[in-house]
């Protein structure tokens, strides 16, 4: 098959799952264009059946706010009709699933049919596409895709209660390469970070506001306060200055790390014992379920998408959001006990197991094959 495919090219969770999407099917034989603004962060290296074609904004004095839209509607079509594109999958309904049906239209007018497959992520229903300045045509657009996908059952819950829905959503779970992220650790790397094999904490997102870090922080001092420990935190973002300096102010300052943004993920989980997500809202939580692929335990909140992916007192624990007093509980019953953290670890993996690349690729390759005889 040929496929377009249209993400953010960001690190955030939408366009990780979509340029994995697109290598997995590259790797299983099918043509992928990728068709974004920026080479996805996650898209390096040469493959033969990938392509990537970017989105260019031409500025010109008059505008305030380039016309991204438009370029990404045009350059759809210019790549479906040079490419012989037969399925457009965009992820992320803002402002893909817009510019896909423009471009479906201006291709039914050249006699060419066009599919289009959006999957929804997150904040593209429950922050952004909500808010009544998007909503109608989040809402149309929606409704004008061949196929909607969203990435857990809470995701499509609150797109049918949040929008008038005409059409039904299938879920299709996010997905990690479990063989890719379950490493071994590397030696240099952990004596360097806890030379004193002191357990690691992590957190990594984008450091928006909906994932709480201030709570990693409180649950961190409350636990180094107990049991010896250090604290990395991945990612970068808009509350990251606000956070270090909570940090710089707290108890545990010394035992804090700031990484940065990083693409080799599984080397820094493969030395980590325990996750932190204690996230406002998660549609699904890509980050911990690359955390548990690499048999990290998951101490989350328990809203979304999450207890679909986190099971409670198995793979991690679940709490009520802003309850740091008891995912600190959680994290110390892990950490203090080494039978119950080898045995977490063992649970966080056959978990992450179900989610396996190869188990959620097919039903995306099947969802296309209903549309491309
Ligand atoms: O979490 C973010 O702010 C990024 C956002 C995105 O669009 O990349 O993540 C959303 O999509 C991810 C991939 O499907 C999910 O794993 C995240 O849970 C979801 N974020 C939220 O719902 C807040």
């Amino acid at each position: 098959m040929n496929i377009g495919i249209v993400c953010y090219p960001t690190f955030g969770g939408s366009g990780v799952l979509a340029t994995e999407l697109g290598k997995a099917l590259a790797d299983k034989g099918h043509n992928i264009h990728f068709i974004t603004y920026q080479q996805p962060v996650r898209l390096s290296g040469f493959h033969t059946n990938i392509f990537y074609h970017e989105v260019r904004v031409p500025t010109y004095p008059l505008f305030d706010y380039p016309p991204y839209e438009t370029a990404l509607a045009s350059t759809m079509v210019d790549v479906i009709l040079n490419n012989d594109v037969q399925l457009l999958h965009v992820h992320y309904a803002i402002p893909h699933a817009s510019a896909a049906y423009m471009a479906k239209q201006i291709l039914a007018k050249q006699g060419i049919k066009i599919p289009v497959v959006t999957t929804l992520h997150g904040t593209d229903i429950t922050l952004v596409g909500r808010d009544k300045t998007y909503s109608p045509v989040v809402t149309f657009s929606m409704n004008e895709s061949d196929a909607i996908t969203a990435v857990s059952k809470n995701l499509r819950d609150e797109t049918f209660s949040n929008f008038k829905m005409e059409k039904d959503i299938q879920v299709i779970y996010n997905f990690v390469d479990v063989k890719r992220f379950n490493r071994k650790p590397i030696d240099a790397f952990k004596k360097v970070i806890s030379p004193n094999g002191e357990k690691i904490l992590l957190h990594a997102s984008n450091f928006r506001k909906v994932k709480r870090i201030d709570d990693v922080v409180k649950v961190f001092v409350k636990v180094n306060a107990e049991i010896p420990s250090k604290l990395l935190f991945v990612g970068d973002g808009p509350e990251r200055p606000y956070i270090e300096t909570l940090c710089r102010e707290s108890a545990a300052h010394n035992e804090i790390r700031f990484l940065g943004k990083q693409e080799q993920m599984e080397d820094i989980l493969a030395v980590s014992d325990v996750f932190l997500l204690p996230s406002e809202y998660e549609s699904f939580g890509l980050a911990a379920l690359e955390a548990m692929a690499a048999a990290v335990p998951v101490i989350s909140t328990n809203v979304g998408g999450l207890p679909e992916i986190n099971l409670n007192n198995y793979s991690g624990f679940l709490s009520k959001v802003g309850d740091v007093e008891d995912m600190c509980k959680n994290t110390l019953q892990i950490l203090s006990d080494e039978v119950k953290l080898k045995e977490f670890k063992h649970n966080a993996l056959q978990q992450a197991m179900k989610f396996d690349i190869n188990n959620i690729v097919p039903e995306y390759e099947a969802l296309y094959k209903t549309f491309i005889d």
